[in-house]
């Protein structure tokens, strides 16, 4: 619309200016014209009574005289008339104008004077008025007096004001009308075409490319459009091709990488697309105030930490929130950007939300109710209505921005988390063709703990919108199962692993989750120079170095950690200063008082245990507190002889992963929450109730006494189990039970 007013409003301008300068001329013309006319007519009406004025004056008949004005005054147009005799004294004036001059006319003497017939425009009572004046002369040319002819020429100033008004009528219709033409040329010509190509494009996009068009009969649009069919025909040909050799490799290999998982998207999905939803986004740009400057970080995530490799590997588009600072600027006009920043692999769309919205959806419901009523932590859940209802607007917002996003192919959608429990079924209701799985990183628990939200049937409805639903472990699965026999209308089959409810079928599986594991056969390669610098850096080249790693929230168990730590150096003092433990924790959710409140409660506790056990210059624990980059963690990782993972209940958890992968090639222990999901794959690792302090600050004992030999064995174990289950291998059976289930 601006770039129509750019092009409208200078020949606008034109008109009006151009139009202006037309009436101002054919305005003064007219006036021109129409005092002539009354010029001429007041000297043709003096000339024709001046034989009668003669006679009048010769006679010096006033009677006479008051005859000839008054007859006078009755003529069409002719205001008034005055005789005045040879000393310039009015002796006769038509009644109307009685006061004319008090009767003396100095116009009147001065053409006596003169001789010779003069006019004027002058005032009278607010009239603009026409006096002309003849001199009459005797017989022997000796002057007698003269008579003076008086037009009110306001006549002429209305009929200027009317055709004023004509003009600028007709220049308002002429402005109207070009607007209104150009409007109608710049639709037909620019954006008609326009819309029907972007209308094209988009059909084209999503799979529609041979469908009768009107862009087919518009020229150079028309070739314009041919053309990018030409390119997807190649493209389609290609990917045939790529599927077929895709199927070869998948079957010749047994270690799921990034390669075969992507062989395996070609060849299961072939062009249906992939789209991924989670709240949280895998690149966040957040402007430092301080610096000015703007760093585009990967957030402390593990739901970031799994999906990241898997849309690297096969494309797509992920849908997640945009919460950086600085995300707007990153963004082009659909709020899209091509991810990693300088690599393209994929497509992140951003979803703005309000800060009411956020508050509502993301910190109130998602994160004061359903994450507290998952973990059994003894965290009370908190269900506010309103926050109920933002989450529901929310969770429509998405589901309108991921509608926009799906191609004509049945797509396949999987969506992530406790945020998104409605998103299945409002898909589902607008695009039943899709495909759409949910996955479920955090436990889920008994039907009598779910009960308790006061919304448990419209989420199980709204999950129950998905073909399939995934947890980590197999007993969230049955927990799922027996909360849907029990809170909702439904048939449950234990056969199948299966719900049905009014006919639509979701499968349950459980998909172990986990992360790249270093398949790619590369390893983790960190410099031994920047090994022996973060060593430096914290003074630990000879101490037992223990690590722990996470986003502080209540559910990791660190203030336990922290406690059993204190605990082990109370009961075996012979380790004080020969051990340090490393905490990096990155801040979550602050804006949560619980949230808030633990980050005061670590900091305060790490105070205490190192002012009770400080000796010189050596602190027990040392407290990182920020969020740390992938690549910041590595080496962290690599030098820490235990890592401490004490949940106090987690989906799966992650670091324990991480740290045992990281682990190659040198001895280390990992020491486990018996209550993650990870214990149950990762039974090599010593494995604690966090909340007993006593237990795991002996288990911390036993882990560093354990031999080196039995420590590598347990070590090479558990990196194989990763290796083999990494998140291509999770990623691959979710998409084969979803095609198999579907059969697409
Ligand atoms: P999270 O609760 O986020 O995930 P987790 O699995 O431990 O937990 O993953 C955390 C991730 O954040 C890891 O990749 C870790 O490296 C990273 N991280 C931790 N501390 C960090 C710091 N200080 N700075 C930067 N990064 C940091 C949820 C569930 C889990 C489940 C995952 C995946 O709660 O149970 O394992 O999803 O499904």
């Amino acid at each position: 619309m601006r770039r129509f007013f750019i092009f409208i409003l200078p020949i606008l301008i034109i008109v009006a200016a151009a139009f202006t300068v037309f009436g101002i001329i054919q305005v003064n013309t007219e006036e021109d014209r129409l005092l002539d006319d009354l010029k001429r007519k007041a000297k043709t009406i003096a000339e024709s009574i001046d034989f009668s004025v003669k006679h009048v004056l010769l006679s010096q008949n006033l009677k006479d005289a008051n005859y000839l004005v008054e007859k006078f005054q009755a003529r069409e147009r002719l205001q008034g008339c005055a005789i005045y005799n040879n000393e310039g004294r009015a002796i006769a004036v038509t009644q109307r104008f009685t006061d004319w001059k008090g009767k003396e006319s100095q116009l009147a003497k001065d053409v006596l004077i003169s001789r010779t017939p003069r006019g004027q425009i002058e005032e009278y009572q607010n009239l603009s008025v026409y006096s002309y004046i003849l001199p009459i002369f005797d017989d022997e040319n000796k002057p007698l007096g003269s008579v003076e002819i008086i037009h009110d020429t306001s006549y002429v100033f209305t009929r200027l004001a009317d055709l004023w008004r004509r003009i600028s009528v007709t220049l308002i219709i002429l402005v109207v009308l070009i607007f209104l033409i150009s409007i109608f040329i710049q639709w037909k010509i620019f954006i008609l075409p326009i819309q029907q190509l972007t209308e094209w494009f988009q059909n084209f996009q999503k799979g529609a490319t041979d469908i009768k068009h009107p862009l087919r009969d518009r020229g150079e649009l028309a070739k314009l459009a041919s053309e990018v069919e030409q390119v997807a025909l190649s493209l389609k040909v290609a990917r045939r091709s790529v599927s077929d050799h895709a199927i070869e490799r998948i079957q010749k290999e047994d270690m799921w990488t990034e390669e075969k998982l992507k062989d395996l998207i070609h060849a299961k999905l072939g062009e249906n697309a992939f789209f991924v939803v989670s709240n949280r986004e895998p690149y966040m740009h957040i402007l430092d105030e301080e610096s000015s400057a703007t760093k585009c970080i990967r957030p402390a995530s593990g739901v970031v930490t799994a999906i990241h490799p898997i849309l690297s590997a096969c494309g797509g588009m992920w849908v997640a929130h945009g919460s950086g600072n600085a995300d707007k600027k990153f963004v082009n006009s659909k709020d899209k950007l091509g991810v990693p920043v300088n690599d393209f692999r994929y497509i992140l769309k951003r979803v703005w939300l309000s800060k009411e919205e956020e508050d509502g959806y993301y910190y109130g419901f998602s994160n004061e109710g359903l994450w507290p009523l998952c973990h059994i932590t003894h965290t009370r859940p908190i269900f506010r209505q309103d926050d109920w209802l933002m989450y529901k607007k929310v969770n429509q917002k998405f589901a309108d921005s991921i509608l926009e996003e799906l191609p004509k192919k049945a797509p396949f959608v999987f969506i992530q988390d406790y945020h998104f429990t409605l998103l299945p079924k409002m898909i589902k209701e607008k695009r039943p063709d899709a495909i759409v799985a949910l996955f479920w990183h955090i436990p889920w628990p008994t039907p009598e703990s779910f009960s308790i939200c006061p919304y448990h049937k419209e989420i199980l409805e709204g999950m129950l919108g998905c073909d399939l639903i995934g947890f980590h472990v197999q007993n969230h699965c049955n927990n799922f199962l027996d909360t849907a026999n029990r809170l909702l209308e439904s048939r449950v089959d234990t056969e199948k692993f299966s719900i049905v409810r009014l006919g639509k079928e979701t499968f349950v599986r459980s998909f172990p989750i986990s992360i790249n594991g270093y398949s790619d056969g590369k390893g983790v390669f960190v410099d031994a120079q920047i090994l022996a610098k973060t060593k430096r850096e914290f003074d630990l080249q000879d101490k037992i170095v223990m690590l722990g790693v996470d986003r502080i929230d209540y559910t990791k168990g660190i203030t336990e950690r922290i406690l059993a730590i204190d605990r082990f150096l109370e009961k075996y003092p012979k380790y004080k200063k020969k051990v340090v433990f490393l905490q990096l924790a990155a801040p979550s959710r602050t804006h949560i008082k619980r949230y808030h409140d633990l980050i005061g409660e670590i900091d305060e506790l790490v105070e205490k245990i190192n002012w009770k056990h400080m000796d010189g210059e050596w602190r027990p624990i040392i407290y990182l507190k920020k969020h740390f980059s992938p690549e910041e963690i590595l080496p962290f990782y690599m030098i820490a002889d235990i890592c401490i993972v004490s949940s106090l209940h987690d989906g799966m958890n992650l670091v324990a992963k991480e740290y045992v992968a990281a682990k190659k090639g040198s001895t280390g222990m990992l020491i486990l929450s018996q209550f993650t999901g990870a214990s149950r794959e990762l039974t090599d690792s010593v494995q604690i109730n966090p909340y007993s302090i006593e237990d795991t600050a002996d288990k911390i004992k036993f882990a560093i006494e354990m031999p080196d030999e039995e420590k590598s064995k347990r070590m090479e174990n558990m990196r194989r189990i990763i290796r083999e289950n990494n998140v291509y291998r999770w990623a691959a059976n979710i998409v084969t039970e979803l095609t198999a289930l579907k059969k697409i």
